[in-house]
């Protein structure tokens, strides 16, 4: 059975980090993609899609938005979408959920214990199970005494919720055990904005397909959809970035650079060997980690890096989104330590750095110190500077000078208050 899962849209979030402008377009572009996500749903052959939560921002929406969503659901008629409202959309008395009159093929989730709906599918006897959020406290165990009513079913699970073994945790903490214990064949989460493989907790497979776009620089990297074929005892899996823009943080070391040029050619530079997704994406569950502390990023990638696909034909197919285009938003973290003499403008460097849709530069670079200009001063920390100096020219080791220059370096930091990084301390 084909199945669409998708989850944290945060429809009408404010994105305040952006200029305004910019940030009406993406409130515009989250909409249309969620709308386009439905529709993706029916063009795929999907019998049902899971909507596990934070389809909306908070618990209310704007009537042209429900209306928007209402008219792409109908339009993909042959596809039943289930929602289970989640920590940001929860139940409460303003909730789209409640007041919006909602298409026949939408089902959403309206208690707080896991409620059956029961249903014959291609002839295959299906049970989709869900719970709502509520409004606070969060901290509601979704899953807690849990189990399906007849294993003999084809058993889906849509919740949002956190699998992690703390309980300290709020946000509809779900033990592993308990998705264990469950008998759901498949568990489609959400609330983590990060995709996650599925994984299997004894019989069930559960996932979260992350986010729909990324709306801020720690939403970083290919967002969108997860497709699963889901069998009694087998699922696979495909993850399509479907976002229409990308978000990246990519960190430059521009030691040495002395220009805003300079340092603009750097970040364009590794804005062309940027490749998201290589690193762990941020905010994982420990209970989602393997043994080793990974996620087993071998099954997002092919031998050339390029994001996989798992369903027949996907296999080779290089999936959009992965590198740095021009539509998407950059923010370049500059590293490292710059000359003395280096005049660096942040503004600058991302008016050069490219042509970006949103392109932010921050400057965290430390400038470095000019000793010898200090040592002419005839102050307390020009004679200090000049005692370091003389020591470092009076040495006999390595280890001498050594020494005279760690002297040097975290004596002049005390003295003007500058701080010191720890690794240069041996
Ligand atoms: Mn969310």
């Amino acid at each position: 059975m084909r199945i669409l899962q998708l989850s944290d849209a945060h429809l009408e979030s404010p994105l305040s980090s952006l200029p305004r402008e910019k940030a009406q377009i993406r409130r515009a572009e989250l909409r249309g993609t969620l709308c386009r996500a439905i529709l993706e749903a029916e063009k795929e052959g999907c019998a049902l899609a899971l909507l596990p939560g934070d389809l909306f921002d908070q618990n209310f929406a704007s009537e042209a938005t429900v209306a928007a969503l209402c008219e792409a659901f109908q339009k993909a008629g042959g596809v039943r979408f289930f929602i289970a409202p989640g920590n940001h959309d929860p139940l409460g008395p303003r909730s789209p959920y409640r007041f919006a009159e909602w298409p026949e093929n939408v089902h959403i989730f309206k208690k707080p214990e896991m409620e059956e709906v029961a249903l014959t599918l291609g002839g295959e006897e299906v049970s989709v199970w869900g719970c709502a959020g509520l409004p606070r406290p969060y901290d509601r165990e979704p899953l807690r005494g849990f189990a399906v009513r007849d294993r003999a079913r084809l058993n889906l699970g849509c919740v949002h919720g956190y699998v992690t073994g703390a309980r300290a945790v709020p946000y509809g903490p779900i033990a592993p055990e308990e998705i264990r214990a469950s008998g759901l064949d498949y568990l489609a989460l959400g609330h983590v904005h990060s995709y996650l493989p599925p994984r299997a907790a004894g019989g069930t497979v559960y996932g979260y397909a992350g986010c729909l776009e990324g709306r801020g620089f720690d939403e970083c990297g290919p967002k969108g959809l997860l497709l699963l074929e889901v069998e009694k005892g087998a699922v696979r899996h495909s993850f399509r970035p479907f976002s229409a823009r990308q978000v990246h943080r990519i960190v430059v070391d521009v030691t040495g650079a002395r220009t805003s040029e300079a340092a603009a050619e750097r970040c364009a530079a590794a804005a062309a060997a940027h490749r998201d997704g290589t690193e762990l994406p941020e905010g994982i569950p420990p209970e989602l980690l393997d043994d080793k502390g990974g996620v087993d990023l071998s099954r997002l990638r092919d031998a050339h890096g390029r994001w996989r696909g798992f369903l027949p034909g996907e296999a080779e197919r290089p999936l959009p989104g992965e590198r740095v285009e021009p539509r998407d938003l950059v923010r370049f973290e500059l590293t490292g330590e710059l000359p003395p003499e280096a005049e660096i403008d942040p503004a600058t460097v991302s008016a050069l750095a490219g042509d970006y849709f949103h392109c932010e530069v921050e400057l965290l670079a430390r400038r470095a110190v000019d000793y010898g200009e200090i040592a002419k001063e005839s102050t307390l920390t020009g004679e200090f500077v000049r005692a370091c100096l003389d020591a470092r020219e009076r040495a006999q080791t390595a280890e001498e000078r050594e020494r005279a220059e760690l002297a040097l370096e975290y004596g002049y930091a005390a003295l003007t208050g500058r701080k010191v990084e720890a690794d240069g301390c041996h």
